[in-house]
């Protein structure tokens, strides 16, 4: 069964029920989509065991692997400042977890991967926070921290990733994408846009003319259109997913974790300006503290004597 889009005539398809319009997001869509979506079931793919108390997310791990889980399914997993800000202490515990190399973001059921910003609680002035005075952009600061995670992010994508949920996706390393994911930016349509990895990013790996034509469009992207254009990185059944996911995950943490941090690192530095040189060159510094080298002046400082650096060979 196939998911009618807005570019459907409107008629029936495949024998099933008329589809209707979506009035909030101008889509077509069939009820039955939705239930046969609810019907199918992505399978486990490890003894995953919970860590952490949160109320909009699940933080677990198993294997070397950390998986952070959208737990809004009534709002499509929508994200609202507090579950941000949940998000935020996940991947700080994944990032301090020296068994944890690869962290996987995902959301529950099949329905949807992520909807964006919470509509609800949008105040005047950006997402308010419960017992906040003003609204602000948490999801700026996540979107940076995931950047600078060294450990890579994989999305998990089943169903809808649009809006911010796309944004989110698009800031992964990663993405395997279930057969029923649907992509689409929809910031024009409800007075919102992401101009800066949403936008810069999204352009690097679709190119600038796509990438303005999801955003100006406000278009839906099947998860097979998605691969052709370079958003995602694999497509599978939807009942593999979790199974893809983390055997692309136990694939890397096969590899040096060193060599991956690096190379984040690396394409980093090179997408991110002087931020991303930083983090690169911090990197740097860090394998150079772990040189002889480097520990001959910190010996010298602490022994309060002349560092004797003439036995480092000057490389060429
Ligand atoms: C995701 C989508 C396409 C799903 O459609 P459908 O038909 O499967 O579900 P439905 O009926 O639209 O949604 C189910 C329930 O979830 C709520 C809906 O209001 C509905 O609630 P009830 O009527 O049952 O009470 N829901 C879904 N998404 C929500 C959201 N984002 N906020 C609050 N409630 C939400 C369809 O639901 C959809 O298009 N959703 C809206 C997508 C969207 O526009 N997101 C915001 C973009 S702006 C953004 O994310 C952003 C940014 O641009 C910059 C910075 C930060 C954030």
């Amino acid at each position: 069964m196939r998911h009618d889009t807005q570019h459907d005539s409107g008629r029936a398809r495949d024998g099933g029920p008329p589809p209707w319009r979506n009035y909030r997001t101008g889509l077509m869509q069939t009820q039955q989509w939705t239930e046969e979506q609810a019907r199918r079931g992505i399978r486990p793919a490890a003894g995953w065991r919970p860590v952490g108390e949160y109320d909009d997310i699940r933080y677990e791990v198993a294997e070397g692997i950390a998986k952070i889980t959208l737990d809004r399914p009534e709002v499509r997993n929508a994200f609202r400042p507090e579950t941000l800000v949940e998000i935020s202490d996940a991947l700080e515990r994944a990032r301090e977890d020296t068994e944890v190399g690869v962290v996987i973001l995902t959301g529950e059921g099949p329905i949807a991967f992520c909807s964006g910003g919470d509509q609800r609680v949008r105040g005047d002035s950006g997402y308010v926070a419960s017992g906040a005075a003003v609204g602000r952009f948490h999801v700026t600061d996540l979107h940076v921290q995931m950047r600078r995670l060294p450990k890579p992010i994989v999305a998990m994508v089943a169903g809808y990733a649009v809006g911010g949920g796309q944004v989110l996706q698009v800031v992964c390393d990663l993405t395997i994408a279930a057969d029923n994911a649907r992509f689409g930016q929809t910031g024009p349509k409800v007075g919102s846009f992401d101009g800066g990895f949403g936008a810069g990013l999204l352009a690097s790996l679709v190119g600038p003319k796509k990438a303005k034509e999801i955003w100006f469009l406000c278009r839906q992207y099947t998860a097979e259109e998605a691969l052709e254009m370079g958003l995602i990185n694999k497509v599978v059944p939807l009942e593999e997913l979790e199974e893809e996911t983390v055997r692309w995950c136990r694939e890397m943490l096969a590899l040096s974790p060193f060599s991956l941090r690096l190379l984040k690192a690396s394409f980093n530095a090179a997408e991110d300006g002087l931020s991303g040189i930083q983090q690169l060159a911090h990197d740097a510094n860090l394998l150079f503290y772990m040189s002889e080298e480097a520990q001959e002046g910190r010996d010298a400082y602490r022994e309060k004597r002349r560092p004797d650096f003439g036995k480092f060979p000057k490389r060429p």
